[in-house]
């Protein structure tokens, strides 16, 4: 299997992360990739190749072109309103207030954040476009051909919605693999997220449409980050009714309660017969994720990659979460041997 991957992912590293009240060392950190790539390395996964440039037009395809200025211009803006941190949304249009944007960078902020733990710095534009084509590079290997391919992205898609940044997300990388292999020909796609987070972003861009099935196994909403999105009985909406899947579970599920989801959305799939399919690759689901709840074990993530190998699909792996370092590339990577039958 060949995987993409871009070094650029670097140029985000933030400093802070608001959690618990506190300005902590983000979770969501450069190193991550170091253990994925090793891993990559170690068991011969395959070739790994940087990506092409795609451009803008890709992204505002999905994305509110606004949305996509906001955040080339983001940091500048933060930077000629003199402040010394890094920018945080503090502020946001809620309930029985405007929605209307503002001009000012803080109220700006508020209007394309969704939450406020994801901190915008010096290089963050930058390598969110690295990683929308990291994703969009991986489409074009199964357009080409390729049975399967892993898109190794950083930072991570799946909580990025049409027109709002959070969840550590800016670009939704999942949904611009799945554009592009409609745009390429493909009349339908799947994307099934099984990161531990519900993929909010990946609804919202495909709620209305009936091209592409969204399924996810995820945390409840009621008790998990994104907390407002996710429930059970949000099934798509005008032509996209029926083709938005989701699987909330209790926090504290084991392998064997997450597996029971895993196999009906395999037949959703089945059914669904689509011309590709994508997993948005979350590795979270480890029993000692430092912010997650699920009980996944190291030789479960081999388990469930041999199982997505039946669906008999050209498949494209999207890298979401996955916060355990020491152990994410292992857990990663035993995705896709297991898909490999190996
Ligand atoms: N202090 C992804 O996995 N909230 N994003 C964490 C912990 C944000 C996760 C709270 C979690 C975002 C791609
Ligand atoms: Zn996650």
């Amino acid at each position: 299997m060949i995987t993409v991957y871009s070094e650029d992912h670097k140029l985000r590293d933030a400093k802070t992360e608001l959690a618990g009240g506190e300005l902590v060392a983000p979770f969501e950190k450069p190193s991550r990739m170091d253990f994925i790539v090793d891993q990559v390395t170690v068991t011969e996964l395959g070739e790994i190749r940087a990506p092409d440039d795609f451009g803008l037009e890709p992204i505002t395809q999905l994305h509110d072109s606004e949305y996509v200025e906001f955040l080339a211009e983001a940091w500048g803006l933060w930077q000629e309103a003199g402040y010394q941190g890094e920018a945080i949304a503090t502020c946001w249009p809620a309930r029985r207030m405007a929605q209307r944007k503002p001009t000012d960078i803080d109220g700006l902020l508020g209007y394309y954040c969704l939450a406020a733990e994801t901190s915008i710095t010096a290089g963050t534009y930058q390598a969110a476009l690295a990683s929308a084509n990291v994703a969009l590079s991986g489409a074009e290997l199964l357009n080409k051909g390729e049975l399967n391919a892993f898109s190794l992205c950083r930072p991570p898609g799946h909580h990025a919605a049409i027109d709002m940044f959070g969840g550590y997300c800016f670009f939704n990388n999942a949904g611009l693999a799945a554009q592009h292999l409609l745009n390429q020909g493909a009349g339908r796609v799947a994307i099934f997220d099984v990161d531990y987070h519900h993929g909010n972003g990946t609804q919202d861009i495909f709620y209305i449409r009936d091209d592409v099935l969204f399924l996810s196994i995820h945390a409840h909403p009621a008790q998990e980050f994104p907390h407002f999105l996710g429930y059970a009985d949000e099934n798509g909406e005008a032509k996209g009714k029926g083709f938005n899947i989701n699987y909330p579970l209790y926090r504290g599920a084991n392998f064997e309660q997450w597996l029971e989801p895993f196999n009906d959305a395999l037949n959703q799939i089945q059914k669904y017969s689509p011309d590709a399919l994508i997993i948005s690759l979350g590795v979270d689901t480890f029993e000692n994720d430092p912010i997650s709840y699920f009980k996944l074990q190291s030789e479960d993530f081999i388990t469930y990659g041999n199982y997505l190998a039946d669906l008999n699909l050209p498949t494209l792996f999207v890298m979401e979460g996955g916060y355990a370092v020491e152990e994410i590339g292992i857990n990663t990577v035993n995705v896709l041997k297991g898909f490999e039958g190996r």
